[in-house]
């Protein structure tokens, strides 16, 4: 059935670790949170004084000609440059330095001292301005996995995808719309991976897509100050009404050892997921020894036996 209405993330505020835990958390569904306590970043955070603290650390970034930036497709390149460099072309809107053109856009999404192996910490690749942004205390020390920036240009849509991790997106600075998916529209986002391939989600080609107007459209406006609670497998693309400052903050929300312990992005499937899904692929490669209309009836039985189990009602 079609999904006719787009729904309004439901808004929260004086959230403290307590109510957080007990009434949002455990929804798992997504909300904005306002007025929780962020530190000196809210007012600190300009341009140049990013530049200034930040100083010329070099940093990898996304750049492209066009605002809305797809991975599936490739349509960015990836460029390294001193930070506070970075920092002073995403705020503008015509830029004299360029990779490509005078209106190309850029998006940062901080990495590890390591970036194949260790996950991203502010507090470790950008001690001096770490110290303004307090990571909001909902959840226990050791689960904390990452602290990433989260810096774009004007305009800059980020392509729909999930994470596998609970995460807090704090919106610093600028405006920025979050669209989410509930990971059971996941049948109806085409994905490629943790990636949805329906990149335009405002005017998606339903000729090519025809079954994503039946995914629930959610969505808000995060302005300065507030924290979006992004749960794990939610998916979410952004789009960044103005230049802007996110931090988004990611922390285990499974045991421990249920995640890939290669996985500095937070993003690789939970291991028995990663199997599961493995052995899937083989049981289907066997179906294909054998002829086409055999094929199709296991495969339907096969379907037949997922469906049964109703997960979720
Ligand atoms: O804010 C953004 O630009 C993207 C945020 C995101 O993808 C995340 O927090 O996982």
């Amino acid at each position: 059935m079609e999904c006719q209405e787009k729904v309004e993330v439901p808004v929260f505020v004086s959230v403290d670790k307590d109510l957080f835990s007990r009434e949002i958390c455990p929804l798992r569904k997504p909300a904005v949170l306002k007025g929780v306590p962020l530190g000196p970043c809210l007012h600190k955070w300009t341009v140049g004084y990013l530049a200034q603290k930040g100083g010329d650390r070099e940093i990898k970034v996304h750049v492209s000609s066009v605002p809305q930036m797809s991975f599936l497709h490739k349509n960015f390149l990836y460029r390294t440059l001193p930070f506070d460099t970075f920092v002073q072309r995403a705020a503008e809107d015509e830029h004299t330095d360029f990779f490509i053109n005078k209106n190309e856009s850029y998006y940062l999404r901080s990495l590890g001292e390591d970036a194949r192996k260790e996950p991203a910490d502010l507090r470790k690749q950008f001690p001096e301005l770490a110290q303004d942004f307090h990571i909001p205390s909902f959840f226990q020390p050791e689960q904390f996995f990452s602290s990433v920036f989260r810096i774009s240009s004007p305009g800059l849509q980020l392509w729909t995808h999930y994470d596998v991790m609970d995460n807090l997106l704090a919106q610093v600075t600028g405006r920025k719309r979050v669209v989410l998916y509930s990971p059971q529209d996941a049948l109806h986002l085409y994905l490629r991976g943790d990636k949805s391939e329906v990149l335009d989600i405002d005017y998606p080609d339903l000729e090519q897509f025809p079954e994503f107007v039946k995914a629930c459209r959610y969505e808000c406006v995060l302005e300065p100050g507030d924290l979006l609670f992004i749960p794990a497998l939610w998916f979410h693309n952004t789009l960044a009404l103005q230049f802007g400052v996110g931090v988004n903050v990611f922390w285990r929300h499974l045991p421990p050892t249920s995640y890939d312990q290669k996985d500095p992005y937070g993003n690789k499937d939970p291991l028995v997921a990663t199997r599961a899904l493995q052995t899937l692929e083989r049981a289907l490669n066997m179906l294909d020894e054998l002829p086409p209309d055999y094929r199709d009836f296991y495969a339907r039985r096969m379907v037949q036996r997922v469906q049964s189990r109703a997960y979720v009602s």
